[in-house]
């Protein structure tokens, strides 16, 4: 079963909306299988948005995710990373669908709440990145037979 990284950012968790977001991916009827409260060290911030460290905003955006507390999460399901990503909706929330998690409650590309994984291989190279194999949880929701055919 496909796996996903999904955290919310230092905004979503002082703007009070990790119920709300965590809600929406059980709703839809993903799978939580990790889940923790964590402080962000830098070393971290810099290796999970490696990509981008050559960008202008590279080091405003590390500095962000090491301003406060995130809560990090791997979820599961059939097509679960691209469908958390349209959950999440467009980078820049200004122009995100209502209906998606940053189209909902953000206004500024710096501050849009959530990160997921964009691409299976990423989402597997990032929960290795933040979680242990031992901190994920493999189980099976006995709701699952009436979410899946
Ligand atoms: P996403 O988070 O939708 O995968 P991304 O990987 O392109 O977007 O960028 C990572 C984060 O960097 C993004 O969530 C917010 C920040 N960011 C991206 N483009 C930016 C920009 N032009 N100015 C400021 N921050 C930006
Ligand atoms: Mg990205």
């Amino acid at each position: 079963m496909e796996r996903t990284f999904i955290m919310i950012k230092p905004d979503g968790v002082q703007r009070g909306l990790v119920g709300e977001v965590i809600g929406r991916f059980e709703t839809k009827g993903f799978t939580l299988v990790g889940l923790k409260f964590m402080s962000v060290s830098r070393e971290l911030a810099e290796e999970h948005y490696d990509v981008h460290k050559e960008r202008p905003f590279f080091g405003s955006l590390v500095d962000f995710i090491c301003s406060s507390p995130v809560v990090a999460m791997v979820w599961e399901g059939e097509g679960v990373v691209a469908s958390a990503r349209t959950l999440i909706g467009a980078t820049n929330p200004l122009s995100a669908d209502p209906g998606t998690i940053r189209g909902d409650f953000g206004v500024s590309v710096g501050r849009n709440l959530i990160h997921g994984s964009d691409a299976i291989e990423t989402a597997q190279k990032e929960i290795a990145l933040w979680f242990s194999e031992k901190e994920l949880v493999s189980w099976e929701p006995t709701v699952n037979t009436w979410l899946y055919e």
